[in-house]
């Protein structure tokens, strides 16, 4: 007996056959001064794909949110033995990179490490079915469908201007079913603003060449106001009879107390936190059954932040970078 398997993809998935699609192929080739026949052949043999409106959708059952088993999963020996390879690989590009930006080289480790385990898993799907999906068939019961479907489809614009100044064919290239490219996962948009090419060929590549990946990400955070020097993070201590959580976390990962307010509403700052000069943010780590865990987020660990926005991710990728470091330093 047959298995009655749906396939992922079919011939009527193809965006050739979805007017609206046509018609924004049309517009986008209008703005970007180029052949319609061009964009709409491309987006033409786009697929619809299912398993990334899936993805999307609200409401799939998710397991309450866990910092201990996220951080086990990913701040790993196998990961951080990959980190110290590449950092003794790439050793006098990230002392560029460090100097040239004053980003330092840990969490430009950290990055490449949690994104794509340094170039090992830059994602399956044609970026053209990513883009084209998100921003064609957003699902309507998402909140905010109308700007997410309106972001994808300036994404799929700035991809075809990539591709278009690059020389790259867009139906093969491949990434993240959210269309995020290369060793450092950019955005197209990213990849254009923010990318650099590192290694001086003339080229900005950053699935084949891990400078340009490492200067990248250097110069991604130093836009985003990277601080040379400022820790990204101080351990917390609470007053149990003093602490104010909920006023606390009014501003989830925005710095805005100061050392000052912090001590005022019950929060002893370690490793020098209360001389820091700047704004903090109490940020909060859940731990599913287990207590939550805090720390003081400086303004460094905002800009990590602005490459994905999440405490997770920021606190991973300071926790990866950091045990990296220590292996590269003080090797065994
Ligand atoms: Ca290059």
């Amino acid at each position: 007996m047959r298995a009655a398997k749906r396939p992922v993809v079919d011939a009527s998935a193809s965006y050739k056959n979805n007017p609206a699609a046509m018609a924004e192929a049309a517009a986008m080739a209008q703005r970007m001064g180029v052949r319609p026949a061009w964009v709409r052949s491309v987006i033409g043999k786009a697929k619809r794909m299912p398993g990334i409106i899936k993805a999307v959708t609200p409401g799939q059952a998710s397991a309450a949110r866990d910092w201990t088993l996220y951080r086990s999963r990913v701040v790993e020996p196998t990961r951080i033995a990959a980190g110290v390879r590449f950092w003794q690989h790439n050793a006098a590009t990230l002392a560029r990179a460090e100097h040239e930006t004053g980003v330092s080289a840990a969490t430009i480790v950290g990055i490449l490490g949690i994104e794509t385990i340094y170039g090992k898993h830059m994602g399956g799907y044609r970026t053209v079915d990513a883009l084209s999906t998100l921003a064609f068939d957003f699902p309507a019961a998402h909140p905010r469908a109308a700007q997410r479907s309106a972001y994808f489809l300036q994404e799929l614009e700035e991809f075809l201007r990539l591709c278009k100044a690059q020389g790259r064919d867009p139906l093969s290239v491949r990434g993240s079913y959210a269309g995020a490219l290369g060793m450092a996962q950019f955005m197209p948009s990213s990849w254009r603003q923010y990318a650099v090419d590192f290694d001086g060929d003339g080229r900005i590549d950053l699935f084949g060449s891990q400078a340009d990946a490492i200067g990248s990400v250097a110069h991604y955070l130093a836009a985003f106001h990277w601080k040379a020097g400022l820790p990204t993070h101080y351990p917390v201590q609470f007053d149990a009879q003093k602490v104010d959580l909920p006023g606390l976390l009014l501003n989830d990962i925005v710095p805005s107390l100061t050392p000052a307010v912090l001590r005022e509403k019950g929060v002893t700052l370690g490793e020098g936190g209360d001389q820091h000069p700047g704004l903090l943010a109490l940020i909060e780590l859940p731990n599913g059954e287990r207590p939550t865990q805090y720390v003081a987020g400086t303004d460094n660990f905002y800009t990590i932040t602005r490459y994905n926005w999440s405490s997770f991710y920021a606190m991973a990728v300071i926790e990866l970078g950091q045990a990296v470091a220590r292996e590269v330093k003080s090797p065994i």
